[in-house]
């Protein structure tokens, strides 16, 4: 095996005898021939769209699901991603007999075999399979930033929200990367306009979200338990989550959210159910210790899903792209997901083991800033605010991400963190104050609504007069982990935003040249230490 993209990556270098995160080989190959044969009918889907022909929905969902399943700590479940690999070759199949002329396309459009075939073929398909250093690093970057932004649409999807623009666009893609003709400059190009979908697929979420659950608002999320038995639900999905707690009326079964989950407290529509209770434990790296202390059921809707620990593996359900094996998936079936086999493993178990009491202020998505505007550019008018320090983004394992709370806390009282994503638990619990009434921390909600900082970046840059968005009080120091990231970074390069800080490390993906054009073109650099960095930022402690 061969995988290189996450931020904890073998060395920093390359996973090669098992990942880091747990990935045996066996997955890891059927992961990459899945993306391999994933490429092959969006060059089948983009011929036919060149022909003037419709491509299905299921076609599109299809793409980004698969896409989905091979982001980091999504899916482990190699007969699982086998049976996708071939409803996938099924559906190529049948859409490659539209194509009038099939003659140009490329070998993975055509590509077909048996299940047994499966293993030798995937052998010849992984990341390594393009020799040239420079060429993979973008096709590896545009393939990552692709399997994040696959992600934020498909969460869009289950709202009933659909783009076809940005589905062409993945797949069109998707069939890019197979073509050997795309030169450095080409598939630089490809990269940056990922990023331009990014956006377009961020705003589609966004949109899905708000109007389906209403504006984030400023909001108090309870840390503690309660005494009766729970559910505990992690991941992205909006939707799962209503289900689930439709479902859960009146069971006696109370709901808790886990790492990028939390925000849902902040959506108006998820504050009538009241056995949803409050927010369990931590990021996604924790939940081996959580999820065995949670003693109740536990529902993973998309990454981050850790191979689980034998005292909970009974308890532990996944949905949608997850997977894990001998963990009970549930399906989506004519558009209904049935969470009877969850709550009926919740009945049967004790309540949570409380971690902590207390609770945390979030809600802090555009339409919150914008209505305290006034107050925001009140306080940097009269210096109050110095400066904003976007520190959106991830956690992980690495010991080396202390560096995160250690420079929240460092800050002085005249800056304001705005962040996203699981980066937060660094910090977010830290009693860090206010200025005049505002949270030195603003949370916008999960890493998809780093969408919301940009929309409050470019509202800062019209209020006070400015021609370039670089030129606001704004330090990017951000922290990544894994391929939704990528689209995140992507899209903020799209908007126009420079010297971007990415750490604990750089991706293992980015060649030195490759690297070297992001730092010339648009000043990206890494992080040191908490003291060094603050001086670079040019923050005056
Ligand atoms: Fe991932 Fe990062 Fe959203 Fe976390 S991009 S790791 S679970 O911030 O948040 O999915
Ligand atoms: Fe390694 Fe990350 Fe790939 Fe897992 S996802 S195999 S940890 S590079």
């Amino acid at each position: 095996m061969f995988c290189y993209q996450c931020q904890e990556t073998a060395g920093g270098k390359g996973c090669t005898v098992q990942g880091v995160c747990g990935k045996k080989p066996d997955v890891a190959e059927m992961q990459d021939l899945l993306v391999y044969v994933t490429k092959g009918l969006g060059a089948v889907t983009t011929a036919l769209r060149a022909e003037g022909k419709k491509v299905a929905i299921e076609v599109n969902h299809r793409v980004t699901m698969n896409l989905f399943i091979t982001i980091t700590n999504a899916n482990f479940d190699r007969e699982a991603i086998i049976d996708v690999i071939e409803e996938t070759l099924a559906l190529k199949s049948d859409l490659l007999a539209q194509v009038a002329d099939a003659s140009k396309l490329p070998e993975a459009a055509h590509w077909t075999a048996p299940r047994a075939d499966f293993e030798a073929k995937a052998k010849t398909v992984g990341v390594l399979a393009t020799e040239n250093e420079d060429v993979r690093s973008l096709r590896e970057l545009t393939t990552y930033g692709l399997k994040g932004l696959s992600a934020y649409v498909e969460h869009a999807n289950a709202l009933g929200h659909e783009n076809e623009e940005i589905d062409a666009f993945m797949q069109r893609a998707l069939a890019q990367l197979l073509d050997d003709t795309m030169d450095g400059d080409a598939l630089t190009a490809l990269v940056l306009e990922t990023g331009k979908w990014g956006v377009d697929g961020m705003a589609l979420l966004d949109g899905a979200n708000t109007s389906t659950y209403g504006h984030p608002e400023i909001s108090k999320v309870k840390l503690g338990v309660g005494n009766r038995p729970g559910i505990l639900i992690s991941g992205h999905d909006l939707k799962d989550l209503e289900r689930l707690l439709e479902q859960t009326k009146g069971t006696g079964v109370d709901v808790y959210t886990h790492g990028e989950m939390i925000p849902a407290h902040y959506y108006p529509a998820f504050k009538k159910y009241d056995n949803l209770v409050g927010n369990y434990g931590n990021a996604w790296w924790l939940q081996k210790e959580e999820f065995e202390k949670f003693n109740g059921a536990i529902l993973m809707t998309t990454n981050c899903v850790v191979p689980p620990k034998d005292s909970y593996k009974d308890r532990l359900f996944t949905t949608a792209a997850v997977g894990v094996p001998g963990c009970t998936h549930i399906p989506l079936v004519n558009g209904e997901k049935d969470f009877t086999p969850v709550i009926e493993c919740a009945k049967k178990c004790a309540p949570p083991t409380e971690l902590e009491t207390g609770e945390i202020v979030g809600g802090f998505a555009h339409e919150q800033v914008f209505a305290v505007a006034d107050k925001v550019v009140e306080a940097v008018k009269s210096g109050a605010i110095k400066k904003f320090v976007v520190m959106a983004g991830c956690d992980g394992r690495m010991k080396s991400r202390e560096y995160y709370g250690e420079f929240a806390e460092a800050l002085p009282h005249d800056t304001v963190i705005l962040t996203a994503g699981c980066a937060k638990y660094k910090y977010i619990k830290k009693d860090l104050g206010d200025i005049g009434g505002i949270p030195r921390v603003l949370d916008a909600g999960q890493c998809n609504d780093s969408y919301s900082l940009a929309l409050i970046a470019l509202k800062l840059k019209e209020v006070f007069g400015l021609d370039d968005v670089n030129k606001l009080p704004i330090a990017y120091n951000i922290a990544w982990y894994e391929q939704k990231a990528v689209i995140v970074l992507l899209a903020l390069l799209h908007l126009g935003v420079k010297n971007i800080h990415l750490g604990p490390t750089l991706p293992a993906f980015l060649s030195p040249n490759v690297a070297k054009v992001l730092v010339e073109t648009f000043g990206i650099g890494g992080i040191t230490n908490v003291e060094d960095d603050m001086a670079m930022f040019g923050i005056e402690v």
